[in-house]
């Protein structure tokens, strides 16, 4: 079978070792690549490790489309077993480096053990080495960039952690041409872990491809069909941006710690002021979208937004001036901390400072609060202290009922559409395979424009075929989903992008069985690993049950508890998961993970 290399390399940090391995047909075929390999590498070989320790694993996983002239293929997967959920982590990234490992003839790279000193990885080709990266230590993600640019070139790819993921701080994800993020579960923390600071890779070798003229030629097609695309222009102008005026609208955009879903201020933040704030945009690799907005922030420097930074770090702390939402930003990308859990935390802390709970107190809005804030959570001191391990660790040291406003799914925290008037995506987020992050199941437009209140059986069908497609599909060929959710670039492109690399027909059958196995396996990862698990892990926060909403058209609107159960039972039923969320012995065996039967029977 062509499309991959069939290869791994694997580097273990401890005795200096690396070796190369084929990965079998049969993996091949049934996990496709990206997501799929990782969740297949962890459920093999990380077994009930602390995720901080030389025993976890990172896995930095491309697709057989990823680094091919097709739309939006500079993609791959960091995945880890997460220090902020226990549970399967990954996140997707948009990199030179996912494009140069392919080059370089590897699919996968696992790190594994822990280096002495702090290191980085430099791949070219069949050359792998593990370098000192003492100098390197300390520095932000942009002045590491550079460094190592300076070492190794500007055409190389490069993924980086900053002072976060070196002091192991729960949400510190890794970061690339500086603005690009990744591994929301604090892959960042299990790189820093392992003293490993940045990963260097250049490819010069050919992906291999079974007809390769007939993928060019539809690879320029596809270019071609998104160009002229209806909403292409207004997309080139705000990017992810263009969903906040619509979020505020609908009363789903996160205020104040998730207490409301409208910002009296948004039309300071929304995607017309963006396009006003904007000096330049940029993007992923091999992306006719570019989709990376930057604003020249408050402090004169450049911040790459996104609809999910600007929420989280804007109304959801009562901020109301892009330019300082920029400033957040941009720490966090130099710092290397995921920006929809900082402003999770930051919220949490405005909230538990307003009802008197914790003794030095930061107010809604306050950058300079904020920016104190950042640089001590990097530090694990003052406020900082009681963040570092996310929101749902936070509860537990604030107590006094705070758990039922800590907004997050299984220890990740919430990303930024309010649900309490939206069931549908408070199930999405309840399913989530990493905790609750919209990309598997962005149900939400679907929800609002067709019977947004109804609990209907359609509408958890309809969370299952996105995660299917999302979750499953586009995280494992592993390319970028926002064409087609975004610009509304055919679907059917791509099993015949898939057929022309790999030389295999690939029905939607199997496509969907693709994505159910990969979910299977993750759900399966996370019972085996938490002892504790129950049906209540896949809800959301009970402010959403508890708490109406007193602002805007929606007042009056919570969730209903008894209702969402009923989804959720349905849920587990079309997946053929038990009262419990746990996949039933047929559902494994039908697909093809009887394997994983058997340990998870052991368990019972
Ligand atoms: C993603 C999460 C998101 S989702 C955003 S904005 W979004 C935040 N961006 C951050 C950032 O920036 N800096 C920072 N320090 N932390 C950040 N944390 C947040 O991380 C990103 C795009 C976006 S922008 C989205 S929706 C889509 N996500 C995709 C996905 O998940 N899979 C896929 N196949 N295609 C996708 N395309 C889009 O990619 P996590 P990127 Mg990101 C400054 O990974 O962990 O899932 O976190 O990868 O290259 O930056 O592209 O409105
Ligand atoms: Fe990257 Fe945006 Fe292009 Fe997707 S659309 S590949 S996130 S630049």
């Amino acid at each position: 079978m062509k499309g991959d290399a069939g290869k791994i390399v694997r580097v273990n940090l401890s005795d200096g070792k690396v070796s190369k391995e084929e990965i079998s047909e049969e993996v091949r075929k049934k996990f496709l690549g990206g997501r799929g390999f990782a969740a297949k590498i962890l459920w093999d070989e990380v077994s009930s490790v602390d995720p901080l320790s030389d025993g976890n694993k990172i896995i930095f996983s491309t697709g057989p489309l990823t680094g091919l002239p097709l739309p939006s293929s500079g993609k791959m997967v960091i995945a880890s077993k997460s220090p902020l959920t226990g549970g399967y982590g990954d996140g997707n990234i948009g990199s030179m480096a996912a494009v140069h490992l392919r080059r370089a003839g590897y699919d996968v790279l696992i790190v594994e053990g822990r280096s002495e000193r702090p290191c980085y990885i430099a791949i070219q080709d069949e050359e792998v080495k593990i370098l000192d990266a003492r100098d390197l230590w300390g520095r932000t993600t942009f002045e590491a960039q550079d460094n190592l640019e300076a070492k190794h070139g500007r055409n190389v790819g490069i993924l980086v952690i900053g002072p976060a993921g070196e002091n192991m701080v729960g949400f510190a994800n890794v970061i690339s041409q500086r603005g690009r993020a990744a591994g929301r579960p604090g892959m960042g923390a299990v790189m820093g872990s392992k003293n490993l600071k940045a990963i260097v890779v250049k490819g010069t070798g050919k992906i291999p491809v079974f007809d390769e003229e007939e993928l060019r030629e539809m690879g320029k097609e596809g270019y071609r069909e998104i160009k002229g695309k209806e909403n292409y222009d207004f997309w080139i102008r705000q990017g992810t941006m263009l969903v906040f005026e619509w979020c505020n609208e609908n009363s789903c955009l996160p205020t104040n710690n998730f207490r409301e879903g409208t910002f009296r201020f948004s039309k300071r933040l929304d995607g017309y002021a963006l396009e006003k704030a904007k000096v330049d945009r940029k993007g992923c690799p091999l992306c006719n979208m570019q989709c990376g907005n930057i604003i020249n922030d408050a402090e004169n420097k450049n911040s790459e937004l996104d609809y999910e930074n600007v929420g989280m770090l804007g109304p959801n702390i009562g901020m109301d001036d892009l330019r300082k939402v920029g400033v957040l930003n941009r720490m966090a990308d130099e710092l290397g901390l995921d920006t929809i859990s900082l402003g999770s935390c930051l919220g949490f802390l405005m909230e538990a400072s307003e009802k008197g709970l914790i003794d030095a107190g930061i107010a809604w809005g306050d950058l300079d609060g904020c920016k104190e804030v950042i640089e001590h959570t990097v530090k694990k001191k003052g406020l900082g202290e009681i963040i570092f391990e996310g929101v749902r660790r936070a509860s537990e040291r604030v107590a006094s009922g705070s758990e039922d406003w800590a907004m997050h799914v299984k220890g990740l925290e919430i990303s930024a559409y309010d649900c309490h008037a939206c069931p549908g995506m408070a199930l999405s987020y309840g399913t989530s395979p990493i905790g609750a992050h919209h990309k598997d199941a962005w149900v939400i437009s679907w929800e609002i424009s067709t019977d947004r209140f109804s609990h209907s059986k359609e509408k958890v069908e309809k969370v299952v075929e996105l995660q299917r497609l999302r979750g499953g599909l586009f995280e494992s060929m592993t390319t970028c989903r926002l064409p087609w959710v975004e610009v509304d670039f055919g679907l059917h492109w791509y099993p015949k992008y898939l057929q022309a690399v790999r030389g295999q027909e690939i029905s939607q059958e199997e496509i969907f069985k693709l994505g159910d196995r990969i979910y299977a396996l993750i759900r399966s990862y996370w019972i085996r690993e938490n002892r504790s698990w129950s049906r209540e892990m896949d809800y959301p926060p009970s402010r959403w049950f508890e708490e109406a909403l007193s602002q805007g058209d929606l007042r009056g609107y919570k969730l209903d508890r008894a209702r969402y159960d009923e989804m959720l039972s349905m849920y587990y039923e079309i997946r053929g998961w038990d009262e419990n969320g746990i996949p039933q012995k047929e559902t494994l065996e039908g697909l093809g993970l009887g394997d994983v039967e058997l340990v998870l029977g052991k368990n019972d």
